[in-house]
């Protein structure tokens, strides 16, 4: 497994097409380092999805750079780049198949060891294996309905499959309780070490415990740092901590 992922914004500016007005994004400057969890934060519609979805190219920077291991992303083969990257998006994207081709989806060269391995990391293996055909079991119309919580969890797991260099968690865990969010993030620590993760949160307990935490108001990055620095010096986080 190659190490996690460097990832370097250098003066980036972006807006979407047609979009008429301010850029969403302005002026972003961050460094994430192989195997490092970067919390990002701010208030709705501050830029977070919109700053993540530029790694894998869904979008280009309007200007500046973005690197990843020290090259500039457009010179990069955009299905290699995508390859090593997974997201997790905000609204969990389920089909009506087994849990298992859900999980497998986009990698179906997975092992079987490999898919168990992570649902355990994302905490979904135990409900699954409660499930009348364990990871046969369909969903859908004419299978199980799953909670919201159970559906984040399946999502996560997806993209544990896949072995990214660099995992985007975008707001997905919001229908867990902290005790469940806590232990898969442990999990990734111990597991999933090496992976760089960008994570998006609206609970400062779900960031928190991250190498540095990015805080984004209006387009801007305003503060990164430990939870203990933003404390003390970003006026934004600690109005989101007070929430
Ligand atoms: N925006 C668009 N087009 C899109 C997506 C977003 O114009 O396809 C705008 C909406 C908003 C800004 O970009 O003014 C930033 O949106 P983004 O979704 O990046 O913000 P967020 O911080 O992720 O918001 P939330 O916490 O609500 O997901």
């Amino acid at each position: 497994h190659r190490p996690g992922g460097r990832i370097d914004f250098e003066n980036v500016s972006f807006g979407y097409e047609g979009s008429a007005g301010e850029p969403v994004l302005k002026n972003i400057n961050m460094t994430c380092l192989p195997g490092e969890t970067i919390g990002i934060i701010g208030s709705t519609g501050s830029g977070k999805s919109s700053l993540v979805s530029l790694v894998p190219r869904f979008y280009d920077t309007s200007s500046g750079s973005i690197c990843v291991d020290g090259v500039d992303i457009r010179q990069l083969d955009p299905a290699k780049l995508r390859d090593r990257i997974a997201i997790v998006p905000q609204k969990t994207i389920l089909f009506s198949g087994t849990i298992e081709e859900n999980l497998r989806w986009g990698h179906e060269q997975a092992t079987n060891d490999e898919i168990v391995h992570a649902a355990n990391m994302a905490e979904a293996h135990s409900f699954i294996a409660a499930c009348p055909e364990g990871y046969e079991t369909r969903l859908g119309q004419r299978g199980v309905n799953l909670s919201g919580g159970q559906k984040q969890r399946l999502s996560i797991a997806r993209a544990l499959v896949r072995k990214p260099d660099i995992l985007i968690l975008d707001d997905c865990t919001s229908a867990l309780d902290t005790a469940t969010e806590t232990k898969i993030k442990q999990s990734l620590k111990a597991f999933a070490a090496d992976v760089t993760c960008l994570i998006i949160a609206q609970r400062i307990t779900s960031v928190m415990d991250a190498d540095k935490v990015v805080v984004m108001d209006d387009g801007e990055i305003v503060g990164i740092g430990t939870h203990e620095t933003l404390m003390k010096s970003c006026r934004v986080y600690v109005e989101i901590c007070q929430s």
